[in-house]
C-alpha cells in the first residue's frame, strides 16, 4: 500500500522505533520485545502525529499524557522519547544497569514517563485519574493509556471503565493492544477474553476497532476518538505480537526473552528492511 507523505513518515518513525527497541536487546539481555513492537506503530503515531507535546519540556502542564498499563511494553515508549529528545540516545545501551534512566518497567524517574507501571490493571485507573483532575482543573490535555488484552483479565481494569464512564470522562483514550498473545501462550488457551468490544461498550465505552499496525487507520481512529463526548473511548488495535521481527511474530516465545546472536543479527536486518520499505513509500 502506498501511503501519504504523512502515514509514511509515520511508518519510518516505527521503524527507528522497532530499531531502538531492539538495540535495548543486545544477544543475552532478556527484553519485552513481542508486546513492545505489537504497540509500536501506535506510539509512533501518538508521539509524532496526534499527542500535544512540548519537546522542551517533558512536564509542561499544557501537554498530553500518555501512560502504559501494560508497563513491560515500555521499550516502545522509551524509544520514542530517546527521540523526542527527553532522554539520552546512550542509556539505551544502559537500560536495566544500576543507575540506568531506563529501568524494567515505567517509573517516574525518566523524563516523559506519567506513572509507574508494571503491576498489570493499574495504570487504566491512575489515567482516569489524571483525566478527571484535568478537567477539573479546566485544562484541555488529554490522556492516553495503552492497555494488553491479557491484562483485561484484571479486575481493576473494569473497575476504571466503569468510573471513567459514570463520570462522563471523555479526555480518556484507551488503547488496548489486542495482539491475542499474553506472556504464557494465547489468550484462547490461558485465559480466555471474549466479545472484548462488547465489553467495553456495556462499560459505556465509545468502541473503534482498528488494524493497529495500519498508520492512516490509527490515525483516523485517535480522530474519531477525540470527536466522541460525554464518554470515554478504546480503540481496540487488532495486532501482532512482535511485528517487525519475523522469527518473533506471532509467538509467546518473545513475550520476555534473550535474543541469541543470530536473532539479533536477523532482527538488524528486518528493521533495515522495514527503513527501506518505508522509504520506497514515501
Ligand atoms: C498484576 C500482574 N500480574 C502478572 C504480571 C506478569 N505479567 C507480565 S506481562 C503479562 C502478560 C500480559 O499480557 P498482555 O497484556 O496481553 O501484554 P502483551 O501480550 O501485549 O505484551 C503478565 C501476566 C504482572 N506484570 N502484573
Amino acid at each position: 500500500m502506498k501511503y501519504s507523505h504523512a502515514a509514511a513518515a509515520l511508518k519510518k518513525r516505527s521503524a527507528v522505533l522497532r530499531s531502538h527497541i531492539l538495540d535495548m536487546m543486545p544477544p543475552g539481555k532478556a527484553g519485552h520485545l513481542g508486546g513492545s513492537c505489537s504497540i509500536a506503530d501506535v506510539t509512533a503515531v501518538l508521539y509524532f502525529h496526534h499527542m500535544n507535546i512540548n519537546e522542551k519540556d517533558p512536564k509542561d502542564p499544557k501537554r498530553d499524557r500518555l501512560v502504559f498499563s501494560k508497563g513491560h511494553a515500555v521499550l516502545a515508549q522509551y524509544a520514542a522519547l530517546v527521540e523526542i529528545g527527553y532522554i539520552d540516545r546512550k542509556e539505551i545501551s544502559k537500560i536495566k544497569s544500576l543507575g540506568g534512566v531506563l529501568q524494567g518497567h515505567p517509573d517516574m524517574k525518566t523524563p516523559g514517563i506519567e506513572a509507574v507501571t508494571g503491576s498489570l490493571g493499574q495504570g487504566l485507573s491512575v489515567s482516569v485519574g489524571m483525566a478527571l483532575g484535568l478537567r477539573m482543573d479546566g485544562s484541555r490535555a488529554r490522556v492516553f493509556t495503552i492497555c494488553g488484552d491479557g491484562e483485561l483479565a484484571e479486575g481493576q481494569i473494569w473497575e476504571a471503565a466503569m468510573t471513567a464512564s459514570v463520570y462522563k470522562t471523555d479526555n480518556i483514550t484507551a488503547v488496548v493492544d489486542w495482539n491475542g498473545i499474553q506472556s504464557t501462550g494465547r489468550l484462547s488457551e490461558v485465559f480466555s477474553i471474549d466479545r472484548i468490544a462488547e465489553k467495553w461498550e456495556s462499560f459505556g465505552w465509545h468502541v473503534i476497532d482498528i488494524d493497529g499496525h495500519d498508520i492512516p487507520s490509527i490515525i483516523d481512529a485517535l480522530e474519531e476518538a477525540d470527536r466522541i463526548t460525554g464518554k470515554p473511548a478504546v480503540i481496540l488495535a487488532r495486532t501482532v505480537k512482535g511485528k517487525g521481527f519475523p522469527f518473533a511474530e506471532d509467538s509467546a516465545a518473545f513475550h520476555n526473552a534473550a535474543l541469541d546472536e543470530q536473532q539479533f543479527k536477523a532482527g538488524r536486518e528486518a528493521v533495515d528492511q522495514m527503513m527501506k520499505e518505508a522509504k520506497d513509500e514515501v
